[in-house]
């Protein structure tokens, strides 16, 4: 089954919440475009991390390469340096821990140190081993689309129709993995909100997610602080937002989106995407429950028993 209700490999007590989960983002960098440098040092990555679960975020996102537009890369030695002993120590700590690498070397130490997700942004396309390596590994998988690395992406944002050109590109990730042996039970689709795509591009691909679940994966968003959001939020001067001031219209995102059935949103301020993927979950399960009771019937009365004094 596709959407939030899809079992996920290796993750059954994810599954068991019973609504969008919330990944929190512990960027190891000292450069990430939202949140550069802060929880640069191993000790601050691990209490941020700790942080993020006590805001009550399911899953922890380690990631020790900048993505950030423009971004050089870093070697693997400095990549696994930055990220293994987070991830031990989170691992340890009882964290579901996911690891935010595009290298097949890093996902394979990364699981041995105890993630459970891989977080691919390139979707199998920038390391040839990674499929392999998912496969061996088991772990949870997620495939975002992606069409060349951070110093490159800007220039790779041509598209006949964002959503169809998104939706195909990924199915044919998904083709390539199952090919390499990763079980579809392994794959979490993600339309890589900011990556190759301006602006104005991810808003079609948010409204659309239902054309994403149409390959039968679960989708993950990740559109936490991006720079769409500062392009939305700006002043009247055309002053875009800065990242820190995204933080409420993520939280907008990520109840809209768990609404539209994504399986978890990616964000780096936990609570408030918490609180958001929680009313959408009541949401939701008050219109099932309405459906049953009065199908068909859009308005239902007040219910009698409200005592409160409040509206
Ligand atoms: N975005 C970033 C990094 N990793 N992973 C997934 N699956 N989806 C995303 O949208 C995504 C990601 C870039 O943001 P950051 O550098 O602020 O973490």
């Amino acid at each position: 089954m596709a959407g939030r209700d899809a079992v996920v490999a290796g993750l059954p007590e994810l599954t068991a919440t019973g609504r969008c989960l919330v990944m929190g983002v512990v960027n190891i960098t000292p450069d990430s475009f939202s949140d550069g440098g802060e929880w640069f040092e191993p000790d601050a990555g691990v209490q941020h991390g700790l942080d993020l679960l006590a805001e009550g975020a399911d899953i922890l996102d380690v990631g020790g390469e900048s993505t950030r537009p423009g971004a050089a890369r870093v070697s693997e030695a400095e990549e696994l340096q930055r990220v293994i002993p987070v991830i031990g120590r989170l691992a340890a700590a009882g964290a579901v821990v996911s690891v935010d690498t595009t290298r097949a070397a890093v996902a394979e130490r990364a699981v041995a140190a105890g993630a459970r997700i891989v977080n691919d942004v390139s979707g199998g396309l920038a390391d040839p081993a990674m499929a392999d390596a998912v496969a061996s590994t088991g772990a949870a998988y997620v495939a975002m689309h992606w069409r060349g690395h951070a110093d490159v992406m800007d220039d790779l944002e041509t598209y006949d129709d964002v959503v169809v050109d998104v939706r195909a590109e990924l199915g044919e990730r998904l083709a390539a993995l199952h090919d390499a042996g990763v079980a579809p039970e392994q794959i979490v689709l993600d339309p890589g909100l900011g990556f190759a795509k301006a602006g104005a591009l991810n808003w079609p691909l948010l409204a659309h997610l239902d054309a994403l679940h149409t390959l039968g994966r679960p989708v993950l968003v990740g559109a936490s602080r991006k720079r769409f959001l500062g392009h939305l939020l700006a002043t009247d001067a055309g002053e875009p937002a800065p990242p820190l001031a995204r933080d409420d219209a993520t939280a907008a995102i990520s109840a809209l989106a768990a609404h539209a059935g994504a399986w978890c949103v990616r964000v780096h301020a936990a609570r408030a995407s918490v609180d958001a993927v929680r009313v959408a979950a009541a949401w939701d399960a008050a219109r099932t429950t309405q459906e049953k009771t009065f199908p068909g019937r859009d308005h239902v009365a007040s219910p009698d028993h409200e005592t409160e004094a409040t509206p």
